[in-house]
């Protein structure tokens, strides 16, 4: 029998966020890995689950006759915080919600999109200079989100949320271009999240 949770992509930023948030909510899913290079997501049995031909795309089958596919990482991710309300995202508690996406939306817009702009400018050749902004620009929005940590264990409160979730990934790609002895509350929550069972279980979601 397959799972109710299918989850398509590769190893990339996108899907391991993916893949750890359904690790950290002990959702049981099944992966469809797809060969990126080989054009896979290209092809039309792809294209008729995103036509938008990317990864993640998320087949929810919990209602087998209407399965449920939802492209774009960060919709995902939301909807997954629905399947087991609390755990990543708080339900209840109004204030510690907003912190939450506050802090998700900090890591989303300001550090992951100005990452993946640079990534995208580098591997067109399109402009160096620009890309070396945008990068450094991610860079600093991820040291500068050491002051969370002086307020709390983890970046949005005093456990793990999915803040924390899309934090780790990014700071992980990122660890090379990071002075962490410079940042002791930044390089102990970046230790102990990435050692995380679930962490380093969706991290090799794709590996392989
Ligand atoms: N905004 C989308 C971006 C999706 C995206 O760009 N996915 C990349 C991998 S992370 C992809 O499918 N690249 C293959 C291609 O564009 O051909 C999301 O968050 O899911």
């Amino acid at each position: 029998m397959s799972a109710a949770l299918e989850l398509y992509g590769a190893q990339t930023g996108n899907c391991l966020r993916v893949a750890v948030t359904l690790e950290e909510l002990g959702l049981p899913y099944q992966i469809r890995k797809l060969d990126l290079g080989g054009g896979e997501h290209r092809r039309a049995e792809f294209l008729a689950l995103n036509p938008d031909g990317r990864v993640p795309v998320l087949v929810d089958q919990s209602a087998p006759d209407d399965p449920l596919v939802i492209a774009q990482s960060n919709a995902i991710l939301l909807h997954l915080c629905d399947r087991r309300p609390g755990v990543l995202l708080p339900v209840d508690d109004v204030r510690s919600r907003a912190i939450v996406l506050e802090r998700f939306f900090y890591f989303v817009t300001d550090v992951i999109a100005a990452n993946f702009s640079a990534f995208y400018l580098n591997r067109i050749g399109a402009s160096t200079e620009a890309a070396g902004q945008l990068s450094a620009r991610s860079i600093d929005a991820i040291v500068d989100a050491e002051r969370f940590l002086a307020e709390s264990r983890y970046m949005a409160g005093d456990t793990f949320s999915l803040a924390d979730v899309v934090a780790v990934t990014i700071v992980n790609a990122s660890r090379d271009k990071i002075a962490f002895s410079d940042h002791p509350l930044l390089s102990r929550w970046f230790d102990e999240s990435r050692n995380r069972p679930a962490v380093l279980r969706g991290m090799q979601a794709f590996a392989g």
